[in-house]
C-alpha cells in the first residue's frame, strides 16, 4: 500500500487530493496545525482512515517528526497562507509559511530520505500568481516570473527552491504551476465562492447586494477535483519536472458574475453589485491564461469541467447549503 503525506489537508485541495489517493488505495497522512484545529473533525469525517499528525510548516522539527511517523512514498506540500489580499497585510508571516515553509518541508524530506532520494517523491503547490504582471500570453512553464504580491514572491521562492533541491540533490521534486481552481469547498474569502454564496443568498431573499473590488481582472478558472489529479500524475512520472495546469480560457469577474446570476436564474446582475475600494489590491494581476500543452502531452492531463459547469456547481451547492440553514 503506497503512503502519502499531505500538508494543507484542511484546505480545498487537501481534501480532494486525500479523496483521490484514498480511492487509489493509498494510506493517507495529513499534517494539521494548531492545538485544537476546528477542521479536525471535518477531515476525519470526509476522509475515512486518514491519520492526522500535528505540525506546522514554520517548525522544521515538527515536520521531521511527522515524516518519520508517516514514512511516506509521496509528499504533497499544499500548506500555505494562500489568500493573496491577506498577504500584503501579513507579508512577513506569508513569507515564513508560504515561502520558507517550502524550504523547511524540502529539507525535512531530504533528511527523511537519509541519502536514498529514490525513497520519496515531492510535490510543490506553485501558482500562476508567480506570473503576476504577465510577460507572455498565454503563460507557460518557461514564461518569465514577475510576482505582484508578497504571496506571489513567496511562491517564487518555494518554486525555485523545489527546482534547486531537484538539481542539487537529485530529489524527485516536481512543481505544479496551477492556475485558479475552485469548487464548493473553496474558502468564502476567494471571489468565486464569495459570489456563489452571495448569489444563493440573494436568490433566497437572505441578502440584497454583493460588495466587490476590481471587476476587470481576468482569471483562468478550473475545477479543483480535476487539478488534484494532475498533482498525482506528476509524481507518477519517471522524471520530476514542472507543469502548468490550466484550462486555457480566461474570464473576467464580470463574466463570473453573469454566469453565477444566470445559474440562479436572476436577471440583470448589475442591480445587485456594488464596488468598494476596500476590496481593491495595492497591485493587481490583470490577466491570467495558461497553456497546459506540456501537461497534456506528458501527463495525458486535460481539464474535464467547463467554466459554466463549475460556476453552476458552486451556485447549486450554495443554494442547497443556504436553504438547509
Ligand atoms: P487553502 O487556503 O484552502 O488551504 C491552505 C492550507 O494550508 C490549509 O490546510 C491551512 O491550514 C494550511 N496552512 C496554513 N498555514 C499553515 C502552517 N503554518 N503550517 C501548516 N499548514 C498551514 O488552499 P488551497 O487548498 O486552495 O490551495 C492549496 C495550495 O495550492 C496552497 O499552497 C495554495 O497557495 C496553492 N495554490 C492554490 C490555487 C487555487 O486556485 N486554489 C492555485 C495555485 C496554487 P488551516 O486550515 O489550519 O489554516
Ligand atoms: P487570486 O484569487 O488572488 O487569483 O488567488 P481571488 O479569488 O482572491 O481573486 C481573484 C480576482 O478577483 C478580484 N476580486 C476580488 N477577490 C476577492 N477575493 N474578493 C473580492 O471582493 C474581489 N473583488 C474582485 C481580485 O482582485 C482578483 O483579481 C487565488 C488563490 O487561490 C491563490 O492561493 C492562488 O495561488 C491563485 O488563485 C492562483
Amino acid at each position: 500500500m503506497p503512503r502519502a503525506l499531505i500538508t494543507g489537508i484542511t484546505g480545498q485541495d487537501g481534501l480532494y487530493l486525500a479523496e483521490l489517493l484514498n480511492s487509489k488505495g493509498y494510506e493517507v497522512f495529513g499534517l494539521i496545525r494548531g492545538q485544537n484545529n476546528p477542521k479536525f473533525a471535518l477531515v476525519q469525517e470526509t476522509i475515512p482512515g486518514i491519520t492526522l499528525l500535528t505540525g506546522d510548516l514554520t517548525d522544521v522539527s515538527s515536520l521531521v517528526r511527522v515524516l518519520s511517523i508517516a514514512q511516506p512514498d509521496e509528499v504533497y506540500n499544499l500548506g500555505a497562507i494562500s489568500f493573496v489580499a491577506y498577504s500584503w497585510e501579513n507579508a512577513s508571516l506569508t513569507t515564513d509559511v508560504t515561502g520558507k515553509g517550502v524550504l523547511n518541508m524540502l529539507e525535512a524530506t531530504r533528511l527523511y530520505a537519509a541519502g536514498d532520494v529514490s525513497k520519496v517523491r515531492f510535490y510543490q503547490a506553485s501558482s500562476s500568481e508567480m506570473f503576476g504582471k504577465v510577460q507572455q500570453v498565454p503563460q507557460r512553464e518557461e514564461t518569465l516570473l514577475w510576482p505582484r504580491s508578497p504571496y506571489g514572491v513567496a511562491k517564487v521562492f518555494g518554486h525555485y527552491m523545489t527546482i534547486n533541491y531537484r538539481e542539487s540533490y537529485g530529489m524527485h521534486a516536481s512543481s505544479g504551476i496551477l492556475f485558479n481552481h475552485e469548487s464548493p469547498r473553496r474558502g468564502p474569502e476567494f471571489v468565486t465562492r464569495k459570489i456563489s454564496q452571495a448569489v444563493a443568498r440573494i436568490k433566497l431573499g437572505l441578502q440584497d447586494e454583493i460588495v466587490l473590488g476590481n471587476l476587470d481582472a481576468k482569471r483562468d478558472w478550473g475545477f479543483a477535483g480535476d487539478y488534484v489529479e494532475a498533482m498525482w500524475l506528476m509524481l507518477q512520472q519517471p522524471e520530476a519536472d514542472d507543469y502548468v495546469i490550466s484550462t486555457g480560457e480566461t474570464h473576467s469577474i464580470e463574466d463570473l458574475l453573469e454566469a453565477a446570476f444566470d445559474a440562479a436564474e436572476i436577471a440583470d446582475w448589475r442591480k445587485y453589485v456594488r464596488q468598494d475600494p476596500r476590496f481593491m489590491r495595492p497591485a493587481e494581476v490583470d490577466l491570467l491564461i495558461g497553456d497546459s500543452a506540456k501537461a497534456e502531452r506528458v501527463l495525458g492531463w486535460k481539464p474535464k469541467v467547463s467554466f459554466k459547469e463549475l460556476v453552476a456547481m458552486m451556485v447549486e451547492s450554495d443554494l442547497a447549503e443556504q436553504s438547509a440553514r
